[in-house]
């Protein structure tokens, strides 16, 4: 398997996790994705990735699949131990509904391509762009830590086994951190935090810092 990839990504973090999680190989492709000509914004790279998005994974046949739930998911299909999704159906819920809690409702406003949009049409510098994600982290963070202690049932988000929930609030929380925010403000997310950097799967894939 081939997995396009960029070391400060969030979502490419997450996949990097599963995949040691799972002790799965994979071929790795960096493509930039900072700058108005970032290569992932080329034509060569939307050929692979119509959205012009990391990560992106080739599988075994060729088959290209993007958006890191689904990658992660199927891996999960793919080699089902250890799962990544507990077994009582309200427990998967809860895992996802935390996972797009931060994937679907968070993350994408924090994106490189947000930020340019917000630089070229509305003249936002450094600053102003810096105090726009730390808002909408600090948003996300604060439902994710209501959702989490509510059903919490483990030194986990959701109980003694990485799952979705996990793999998805790690980079950002790690984020989160490299933004200025103290994790400390999310008790229970940072008590999780702690007990996932413990893990090497999370440790050594977390998102790298900008340069
Ligand atoms: N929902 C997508 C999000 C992918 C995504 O936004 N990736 C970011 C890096 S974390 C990216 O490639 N950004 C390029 C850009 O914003 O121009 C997923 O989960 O895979």
């Amino acid at each position: 398997m081939k997995l396009y990839l960029n070391e400060i990504s969030s979502a490419t973090s997450r996949v990097r996790v599963a995949l040691a999680l799972k002790d799965l190989k994979v071929e790795t492709v960096p493509v930039g994705i900072l700058g108005a000509e970032a290569e992932s914004r080329q034509g060569a790279y939307r050929a692979i990735n119509p959205q012009g998005l990391v990560p992106a994974l080739a599988t075994e046949g060729g088959e290209l699949i993007t958006q890191s739930l689904a990658i992660i998911e199927y891996l999960d299909e793919l080699r089902p131990e250890p799962a990544l999704l507990p077994a009582r159906p309200e427990e998967r819920a809860h895992a996802r509904a935390i996972a797009l809690a931060i994937g679907a409702d968070t993350h994408p406003l924090l994106t490189p391509r947000v930020a340019l949009q917000l630089g070229a049409r509305f003249a936002a510098d450094g600053e102003a762009i810096g105090s726009w994600c730390r808002h909408w982290i600090a948003e996300g963070l604060g439902a994710a830590e209501k959702l989490i202690a509510s059903h919490r049932r483990g030194p986990l988000a959701l109980d003694d086994q990485p799952t979705l929930a996990d793999i998805f609030l790690f980079p950002q929380a790690i984020s989160a951190r490299r933004a200025g925010l103290a994790l400390a403000e999310w008790p229970t997310i940072a008590e999780v935090v702690a007990n996932l950097e413990a893990i090497p799967a999370f440790a050594d894939n977390a998102p790298a810092a900008r340069k």
